[in-house]
Formats: structure tokens, sequence, C-alpha cells
């Protein structure tokens, strides 16, 4: 089964219009086999329609969360209906860093998958264990409760538009790098806590790695035949090292 390898972008708390306008001419610019793999850049909201207007058809318009209420009295809030209306197209949903600062629980993700899927955006869900849950042996436990909170929303129907990144907590923002077997081992296992619910959506299923992915290491992480691609974060600043992971993912 051949999965498209897809390398999202989050910029989280960092850009402006002009550093979008030059990392999207520094990216027009640049060679790289834009068929090998699926890029998509996921901004703060205020810059998706920027994003949306200038990004060249090949890069999905991605978003880095979303409300799980459809509309109402949630100020602050935007909602998946309002992320479609600008273009978004994609959306990432329980980051570690959403799930620790804003305390979201395996609930509301679901709720926020829930959303997404109703406005067909492309979901990515994140999961991943801090330091003391792997050094306390509880990676797989921790794990395998972030996907039992949302993994029976994958259907034949939607795989193709539902991700799952796992990004270790302790290799966020840290410079630490899960080892591509490390990388491997979680990945492998969230392919089969799926697959004992269906055998071929796990199989289509798309897994995307994150946590410190850069140039010097994708290929070594994409060669893993569980990983399916990245989840990047500080290399996704500027066009020239997001690039430098693109060319690694063939
Ligand atoms: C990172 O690589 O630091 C990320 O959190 C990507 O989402």
């Amino acid at each position: 089964m051949m999965r498209k390898l897809m390398v999202a972008g989050n910029w989280k708390l960092n850009g402006s219009q002009v550093m979008l306008r030059q990392w999207l001419a520094d990216y027009a610019e640049s060679a790289a086999d834009r068929e090998a793999v699926e890029v998509a850049l996921c901004v703060p909201y205020v810059y998706v329609p920027v994003l949306k207007e200038l990004a060249a058809a090949d890069v999905t318009v991605g978003a880095q969360d979303l409300s799980a209420h459809e509309k109402g009295a949630h100020t602050g809030e935007v909602s998946a209906a309002m992320l479609k209306d600008v273009g978004a197209e994609l959306v990432l949903v329980g980051h570690s860093e959403r799930r620790q600062d804003h305390f979201e629980s395996d609930a509301l993700v679901r709720e926020k998958c829930q959303q997404a899927l109703s406005q067909n955006l492309t979901v990515v869900v994140c999961v991943g264990e801090s330091r003391q849950q792997r050094e306390t042996d509880k990676t797989f436990v921790v794990i395998k409760q972030q996907l039992d909170a949302f993994s029976d929303l994958i259907t034949a129907d939607n795989v193709g538009r539902f991700l799952v990144a796992y990004e270790p907590i302790w290799a966020i923002g840290t410079g630490l790098t899960a080892s591509a077997e490390q990388a491997q081992e979680v990945h492998q296992f969230i392919r089969s806590q799926l697959a004992a619910k269906d055998v071929t959506m796990a199989r289509q299923i798309r897994l995307l790695y994150g946590g410190s992915c850069k140039g010097s290491n994708a290929f070594e992480l994409f060669s893993m035949p569980d990983v399916d691609g990245g989840l990047i974060g500080g290399a996704s600043l500027t066009a020239e090292d997001f690039m430098a992971i693109c060319r690694e993912a063939k």
C-alpha cells in the first residue's frame, strides 16, 4: 500500500504577513519533487486567508486548532466552518501544547475532530507521551488512551484526510529527537491498534512524526516503514529549512 508522504509545517505562535510572503516566494523557487510529497503549512488563524490567496496549488492550507463548538457564545473561538470559509483545508487537533497549556482533554480532542470532519477538513490529530511517562514505561498506555478517544471516527470514507501525528512531548522544542527506531516502534504500535479495528483503514492511514524533525534526520525517520512524513515545528519557519526536509521525503 503506497501512502503519499506528507510534510506539514506548524508555525505555532510565529510569523507575520511579510514572513509568510517570503516563505511562499522561496518555496515557489525551491527545487523538490512536488509529486513525491504532500506539503501543508499550518499558520496562525489570521494568516490563513493570506496563505490561501498566495500559496501555490500544491500547498495544503492549514490551521493549528479549531473550536469544539459549531457556533454561539464562545468568545475568541474559531469554528470549522469559519476555517473552511477562509480557505483552510487542514487543521491540527490535540497538539501537546494545546493539551498542556490549554488543558485539552481527550474528550475535547474528539469533539474537535468531529467538528473538523463535519466541514470535510483534513484533520491531523497529535498524540504523544511526556518524558516522565516514557521513563516510567507508560508510553503505550498513554498513546492507546489518546487514540481510543477518536479512532472510531476514522472510516473508509475519510481515512485519506485523517492523519495521526506522533509527537513525543520530550522531543518538542528541546532539540531532542526520537531515534528512527523509537519513532517506528510507536508508529507500528499506533498502526496495530488501528488494525485491530479495521485492517484496511490501518494500512491506508498516514502517520506523521513530529518533534525536532529537521533536514539532517528526516531521511532516517521517513525511511521507517510506518513513518509517513513529518509535522515540523521550528524547521518550518523558513522555506529553506522546510524544503530540506521535503527533499528527504522520497
Ligand atoms: C515540533 O516539531 O516542535 C512540533 O511541535 C511540531 O508540531
